[in-house]
């Protein structure tokens, strides 16, 4: 630490940005989960937690939103052996599921039945561990972060928080509603995020922002639950291109938010050439610049970022880190803004 330079070339410590710091001095511990068990259309998001902490090595640690940002203290828990481990037992029996049910097969078939259950029981077991770290790392005072894998992981994170704080709203960034009850007969799949968010806790309040890709039931749910502002990513664009500036509609999003605020961040609700390996891109989508000033307004709202997780960024399969380097910034700027949160 003593030795540490913030202007000098950045050593692959195992840390986010090569920070110095423990996990035991640090203000925000993060936490990757190397999962991608449910993703329907293409996997390689169980990567993406080590590919943004290697891509994170090129990042300057100046950051303009926060004084000495190098001082955030920021470190990486290990990962689970046991989550990665079923991960790559229940990834083929997944894939057996949702091949099985593309080519007409029913959930309830009794060839197929049996390993979606096999599928759902892993998903108690990933979220019973990222809910028991969770816990003992909120209870020692650190602020929590989870990197994806898929967009099912952070559900211990949610739930362990929204017991914690009782006035907490949910901002998610996200190219897809992720209100299914269940997709493929997985309960706790990819697209059920938000979903068993609202179910299984007493959030708020949820402001999906960017979404353009939905069914009707997630539509119909967004409508009926008054707990849901659901921006389309469609909305938000023509809103713009008939005179309303960015400014006035982060506004307007954080407005519906509470005080306390846990950001789920879906890498896909950026625009996909921001993260064209990602499980399901989908055109439109929000810039970089967008989201980013998105999260400081929310900041300067005088609203507190209690926890965050960027999911669904997946390293390409020709070794491209543009997709890692796209993430470590983002989670550059939820590390840093979560902390200026905790300073006003
Ligand atoms: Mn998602």
């Amino acid at each position: 630490m003593s030795s540490f330079d913030p202007n000098g070339v950045a050593v692959a410590n195992g840390n986010f940005m090569g920070l110095p710091y423990t996990s035991s001095e640090a203000q925000i511990v993060l936490l990757p989960v190397p999962w991608d068990v449910t993703t329907s259309y293409r996997p390689g998001t169980s990567s993406g937690p080590a590919a943004i902490i290697e891509a994170s090595l090129q990042l300057d640690l100046y950051d303009t939103d926060l004084a000495d940002a190098w001082r955030n203290k920021i470190a990486v828990l290990e990962t689970s052996e046991r989550i990665m481990q079923l991960n790559t037992t229940l990834r083929p029996v997944a894939e057996e599921v949702i091949d099985y049910l593309a080519n007409g097969g029913e959930e309830t078939d009794d060839a197929i039945y049996g390993k979606i259950q096999e599928v759902n029981n892993g998903s108690a077991v990933l979220n019973d561990t990222v809910s028991n770290v969770t816990t003992e790392w909120l209870n020692r005072g650190k602020i929590v972060g989870v990197i994806g894998g898929e967009h099912s992981v952070p559900l211990g994170l949610i739930m362990e928080l929204a017991r914690r704080y009782t006035n907490m709203g949910i901002l998610h960034i996200d190219a897809h509603a992720d209100l299914r009850e269940a997709y493929e007969g997985f309960t706790c799949s990819h697209a059920s995020i938000m979903f068993n968010a609202l179910k299984r806790t007493s959030i708020k309040h949820l402001v999906q922002v960017s979404v353009r890709d939905f069914c009707q039931d997630e539509i119909d749910l967004a409508g009926k639950d008054p707990r849901i502002s659901f921006y389309t990513d469609n909305q938000l664009t023509s809103r713009q291109f008939e005179g309303e500036t960015w400014d006035r509609l982060c506004d307007e999003i954080i407005s519906k938010l509470p005080s306390e605020v846990y950001i789920s961040f879906d890498i896909d609700g950026l625009s996909p050439d921001l993260c064209p390996n990602t499980g399901t891109p989908v055109p439109g989508g929000l810039t970089f610049r967008q989201s980013e000033y998105l999260l400081r307004k929310l900041v300067r709202s005088g609203r507190k970022i209690v926890g965050f997780d960027l999911c669904e960024v997946a390293p390409g399969p020709d070794g491209s880190e543009w997709d890692a380097n796209v993430g470590a910034r983002v989670l550059q700027k939820l590390c840093n803004l979560t902390t200026l949160s905790h300073q006003v």
